[in-house]
């Protein structure tokens, strides 16, 4: 009856879009009733009786529908794309298939925590041609997560009919190759799918493991209500029409004498009328007002800094040996902690910096992930979801692009979305200078620098690797925590022995000069020191940023208005790095105090080549002393 109402209200302008569940309604209701209210629920774009069964009150519903403040995302995200921890639902991102994955998470968080709970995840058949599916299922098989993978095949993914969708014949089929238990339910008796839904929840309470559900069902509407349904064959709708859940459950209430008309009567009216007071109420409210201020501070979770004093007593130690001692520090400091990646374990990664951690911190919370990078960092949302905190070692940096989707869209956009923070690190051993070739070399944190929502961290020495990793753990925002794999075993300094934290947004000056200014990080701190020692006449500011996002435009500015030059320098190809922003920032706001152009120094503009002379050609250590010359006789 909600339905119906709004497609009056999308007739009539009121509201701007709507996906129709129209035929489906059991299996949202049926599924949501099984569980209890605790468990989690991770529903779809066509599953309004998730939200209707756990009870959200309807104003708020509408509200959220009409972008306005009492809805559950300020006016920020449309239709049913909102979590509430409240209500224990998880809403989805357009892109579909990440949803599966953090459904693992969740249960993984569960079953960390000894829950005996079961969480149930919603898609569509269409979306289990995503990589996503594939990952999500194959992840929860091969840890046991009780996970309840509800596919709803309706018939169409968009206007694509399941034929030119999948090859097999039926999607629970699909649950063999998985490993994983699966069954075929009639989506459309309501009976059927609470009875299946119910004892198999009671089941993997008991015995946690995901099963694959596939409810048969059809779309009796458009894909949304715009596109229309004429690609759909008319016999189809029709006998689909005879099978409608609602009209049959009505029917068997009545022949079973549960229900008599005038009951219906009265229970229809009442749900009008409810529906109707509360579409007052939504529409009575003001359009959604916000300020900058208001919106900007929302991008990330607010982070009462806390600063962990470095202790006296230090050792000598490799920039990799930080990493790995203050990753393990975290761990003894934070229960909640896990760790996730490829060969982390017994193995200890393939940089070691893991090496032991299994014997001290055991396989639960330091666990070997299949290659599957989009579902972990998921499930590392997942687990954030229910307070805990994950760090996800990459790899290689050149890897994220295979979790790229997750990161941008899910951990970046959901505190600003509904609140929730995403409280995950994603360690990123990257760069060049280690004759590793295109796939092994890249130094990407343009790719995340640009995406409001995460921090990006990018230390150039051991000291700032420990502190600075101990903060990214401790902020409950995303952080790509980026370590260049050729610092790894050449940088050695003094490090405090015992835990300690370092601010974000604070870079370090490493030389003082008034000629020109030298911003850099990472590999280029180094390149500028080696090469500044080369050439003791001139006299630089040398400014690691340390952090790029925040990034500490106070102590640029400051030198670049003292020394009128500046050389931005990074291991990146140039265009579209943070170096063109930083000189861009420059220009707008020392422009009266430059005397001489900014100049930007990166590598070639190619992909990372393998061979050693060809690395050197790209690398920009020598452009980089060109420039400085040039620029010291400007
Ligand atoms: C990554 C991605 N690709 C494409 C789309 C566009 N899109 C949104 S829903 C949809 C169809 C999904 O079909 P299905 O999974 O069967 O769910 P249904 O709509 O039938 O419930 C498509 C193609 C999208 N949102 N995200
Ligand atoms: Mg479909």
């Amino acid at each position: 009856m909600i339905e119906e109402k709004m497609l009056i209200l999308l007739r009539q302008g009121k509201i701007s879009k709507w996906f129709s569940g129209i035929g489906q309604e059991a299996i949202a209701v049926g599924v949501s009733m099984a569980l209890s209210p605790q468990e989690y629920i991770l529903p779809m774009h066509r599953n309004l009786g998730v939200f209707t069964t756990r009870g959200i009150p309807l104003n708020r519903l509408f509200a959220q529908w009409q972008g306005k403040a009492s809805g559950f995302t300020k006016g920020r995200d449309r239709c049913v794309h909102f979590g509430t921890q409240e209500y224990r639902i998880v809403g989805m991102i357009s892109h579909l298939g990440p949803q599966l994955g953090v459904a693992d998470g969740i249960a993984l968080a569960s079953v960390l925590k000894k829950e005996s709970a079961v969480t149930a995840v919603f898609t569509g058949e269409g979306a289990t041609s995503e990589g996503d599916f594939h990952e999500a299922l194959n992840l929860a098989a091969v840890w046991d997560l009780p996970v309840l993978f509800c596919v709803e095949n309706n018939g169409y993914g968009l206007s694509t009919p399941i034929q030119e969708q999948f090859k097999c014949e039926h999607i629970a089929d699909k649950g063999k190759g998985y490993g994983m238990e699966a069954h075929i339910v009639d989506g459309n008796n309501i009976l059927e799918v609470y009875n299946t839904v119910d004892k198999l929840c009671k089941s993997i309470r008991q015995k946690p493991r995901p099963v694959l559900l596939e409810f048969k069902t059809f779309r009796m509407r458009g894909h949304e209500e715009a596109s229309g349904t004429k690609y759909v064959p008319k016999k189809l709708m029709e006998e689909w029409a005879l099978r409608d859940p609602i009209e049959n459950y009505l029917a068997f209430l009545h022949e079973e004498n549960i229900l008599n008309e005038e009951e219906e009567v009265v229970i229809k009216k009442e749900i009008i009328e409810e529906i109707d007071k509360n579409l007052r109420i939504a529409f009575e409210e003001a359009p959604i007002d916000s300020t900058l201020t208001n919106e900007l501070n929302d991008v990330y979770k607010e982070f009462n800094f806390h600063l962990v004093k470095p202790g006296n007593v230090v050792k000598n130690i490799r920039f990799v040996d930080a990493i790995s001692e203050g990753l393990r520090q975290a761990m003894e400091k934070n229960p909640q902690l896990v760790i996730l990646g490829q060969d982390i374990a017994e193995y200890g990664g393939v940089f070691k910096i893991t090496e032991g951690f299994i014997d001290d911190f055991g396989k639960e919370r330091v666990r070997n992930t299949p290659i599957c990078e989009s579902a972990v960092v998921s499930a590392a949302m997942g687990l954030s979801l229910k307070g805990m905190k994950t760090v996800m070692e990459m790899q290689f940096a050149d890897f994220v692009s295979s979790g790229f989707n997750p990161i941008v869209n899910y951990l970046a956009k959901v505190h600003y979305r509904w609140n929730e923070p995403a409280d995950v690190v994603i360690r990123m051993p990257c760069g060049a200078g280690v004759g590793a070739g295109p796939f092994h070399s890249q130094t990407n944190e343009a790719w995340f620098t640009k995406t409001p929502g995460l921090k990006v961290v990018y230390p150039a020495f051991p000291y700032d690797a420990k502190g600075l990793l101990a903060t990214s753990i401790e902020d409950p925002n995303p952080v790509l925590y980026f370590e260049h794999k050729a610092l790894y075993r050449s940088v050695y300094q003094e490090v405090p022995v015992d835990y300690y934290t370092l601010p974000f947004g604070k870079a370090q000056v490493l030389k003082e000069g008034d000629e020109i200014s030298i911003v850099t990080f990472g590999a280029g701190v180094h390149w500028a020191i080696e090469i500044l020692d080369k050439y003791p006449e001139i006299h630089a500011d040398l400014i690691d940023l340390r952090t790029l996002q925040p990034l500490d435009t106070s102590t640029i500015f400051n030198s670049v208005k003292k020394t009128g030059k500046v050389i931005v320098l990074q291991e990146d190809t140039i265009f579209g790095g943070i170096a063109s922003d930083i000189s861009a920032m420059i220009a707008e706001q020392c422009f009266e105090y430059l005397d001489a152009p900014i100049r930007r120094v990166g590598s070639l503009e190619t992909p990372v080549p393998f061979s050693k002379t060809l690395e050197e050609t790209y690398l920009p250590k020598e452009r980089f002393e060109e420039a400085l010359l040039e620029l010291k006789a400007y």
